[in-house]
């Protein structure tokens, strides 16, 4: 039968793809070799061919960033990494998964990351705002930008002068990342900079406008 990694592991891999575009990728695996697949392994393609597992190979990530975002996710059931396991029942706590048996595997290669089947399906980003800046630094840096009358400028006329042909460097990021995320956003957000506020309450707002798009932007901010 035909197999895919489900959808929520799908996106897991591709965000972390994204993020970290150089990773290793020796050690990734998905479906089971047929050797595995004697076993009852999760690896192995249920009956409607989806695969609950993904192993990511642990050279050039941030694992503890990707065990964050990953036990924050609904879909996520246990990992298991250097001889560890770690349960979403059991409170994320980890629990020793050494045993001495043939084929031993330490899984000090790769992380093994299992999705729970109820949650299979979720469209969930996994990486959120909180794992590159907290809501304060995002803010912060958001103020920053906003006192630059040029910024201001520029983000209040953005639904009229699409596309626009940006001179700063920052600001062309910004109204890229705008472009990109969601122009109802740039419109909403800019319609509210238009009342007079200061850039403390700017920001706030444009965060809240952005949700989870805050992220972007956020990042996009932190390379200045
Ligand atoms: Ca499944
Ligand atoms: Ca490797
Ligand atoms: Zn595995």
């Amino acid at each position: 039968m035909a197999w895919f990694l489900n959808p929520a592991l799908t996106r897991f891999r591709n965000e972390v793809n994204a993020r970290w575009p150089r990773r290793d990728k020796t050690s990734d695996g998905t479906i089971g070799d047929t050797a595995h697949q004697s076993t009852n392994s999760d690896h192995n393609p249920d009956r409607d061919g989806s695969v609950d597992a993904w192993d990511m190979d642990v050279d050039g990530v941030d694992i503890a960033a990707c065990k964050r975002a990953f036990q924050a996710h609904e879909a996520a059931y246990y990992w298991i990494h250097n001889d560890r396991i770690c349960f979403r029942d059991e409170g994320w706590r980890p629990r020793s998964y050494a045993y001495a048996g043939p084929n031993r595997n330490r899984h000090d290669k790769h992380v093994h990351w299992n999705s729970r089947q109820s949650h299979e399906r979720s469209t969930k980003p996994w990486f959120t705002t909180e794992d590159d800046m907290t809501p304060a630094e995002f803010t912060a840096a958001l103020t920053v930008a906003l006192d630059d009358a040029g910024v201001k400028a520029r983000l209040r006329s953005i639904p009229l002068t699409y596309p626009v042909t940006p001179t700063q460097s920052l600001l062309s990021k910004f109204v890229t990342a705008f472009d990109k995320i969601d122009l109802l956003a740039a419109a909403a957000a800019a319609e509210r900079l238009s009342t007079p506020a200061t850039a403390k309450e700017q920001a706030d707002l444009l965060r809240e406008v952005l949700g989870d798009r805050a992220k972007e932007v956020g990042l996009i901010l932190a390379e200045g």
